[in-house]
């Protein structure tokens, strides 16, 4: 990707496409192309397709999606399938059509099986059953990932994908019921703190393991993937060191300031046991991730209350 590359960063307005959007104005790329919901239907095969027609990128980084947490996912599997299935295919496949030379898809480390060895590595896709709370974000996902490798060997084209792990940062979701874990437990506690609440409700057992990327590391890891003249077709982005979600209870409860006992709601799903990814080909390739997870929440909390004061905040 060159500097003087016309840019298309579709989902510009999302936690991941405005990272990705800072990323690139930091490091110079001064014609960048997006588009907001209102303007331009993903879901609209022929929109997307005249979108491209007229725009005319070189590079297209696709970090649109409907994303939610297990409690979204599990609630509307049928509409993660629909609306990531469509996206994946117009925007990749209108690339293709209209000649943009470039293109990065962004999913989550979700496609992977859910007994997928840990660390699981890109080898293990495909290869067992989905866990069931994101199945259908996940086959949507595979979709999008299997379109970009099928073009590339097909047509030449230089489509590939990146995975991340769970992902945080500014500009994520602070919705109770339909956030991210990470998200959701910062609104928690942090409005347990301020009113006072003996006792902050969280969900499952608290055993579950996860990584946890901050997303301007995943910024970095998109540039840096996309400035490789050969990028393998699929890579995992993370950090290689997990939590367990009570653990990560502990570190935001500490880092709010916040006095209040945990109550776990076992009736709630945990979801997939264990969710580590391999790493090796990413670092092999010479990118490494450089937030720690507790520097990362700590930022994330300022961030968080300064957008609550803003009124900015998405709940
Ligand atoms: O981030 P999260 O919602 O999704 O994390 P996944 C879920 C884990 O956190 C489960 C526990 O083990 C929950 O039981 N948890 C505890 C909570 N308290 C809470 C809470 O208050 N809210 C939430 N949301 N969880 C998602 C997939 O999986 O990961 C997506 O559904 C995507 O498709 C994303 O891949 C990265 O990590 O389970």
């Amino acid at each position: 990707m060159l500097r003087t590359d016309r840019v298309y960063v579709a989902g510009h307005r999302g936690m991941v496409g405005s990272a990705i959007c800072r990323a690139l104005a930091r490091d110079g790329f001064e014609n960048v192309v997006t588009r907001t919901h209102r303007e331009l239907d993903l879901l609209d095969p022929v929109a997307v397709r005249e979108f491209y027609a007229a725009e005319k990128p070189d590079v297209a980084i696709i970090a649109a999606a409907r994303v939610g947490g297990i409690g979204a996912n599990s609630a509307e599997n049928a509409k993660f399938l629909y609306e990531n299935e469509m996206i994946a295919m117009n925007t990749v496949w209108g690339a293709a059509e209209a000649g943009v030379r470039r293109l990065l898809f962004l999913g989550s480390t979700c496609i992977y099986p859910r007994m997928a060895p840990q660390p699981i590595p890109e080898s293990a896709l495909l290869t067992g059953e989905l866990e069931k709370t994101n199945e259908g974000y996940a086959l949507a996902k595979i979709s999008g990932l299997k379109l970009c490798e099928f073009l590339r060997r097909d047509r030449g084209l230089l489509y590939h994908s990146l995975m991340p792990t769970n992902l945080y940062g500014p500009g994520d979701n602070y919705d109770i019921v339909h956030g991210h874990v990470l998200p959701t437990m910062i609104r928690k506690f942090e409005t347990a703190r301020v009113s006072n609440e003996p006792i902050v409700h969280l969900w499952g057992s608290g055993s579950p393991l996860r990584e946890f990327l901050h997303v301007d590391d995943l910024a970095s890891a998109c540039l840096f993937v996309l400035g490789l003249d050969n990028p393998p077709d699929l890579v995992n982005a993370g950090t290689g060191r997990e939590v367990t979600i009570r653990q990560l209870a502990e570190m935001i409860r500490a880092a709010t300031g916040c006095r209040a006992e945990i109550d776990w709601d076992r009736a709630k799903p945990d979801g997939t046991p264990r969710k580590l990814c391999d790493t090796r080909l990413i670092r092999s390739l010479g990118w490494e991730p450089k937030i720690r997870l507790e520097d990362g929440i700590r930022r994330t909390i300022d961030e968080y209350r300064a957008e609550l004061a803003r009124g900015t905040i998405r709940l």
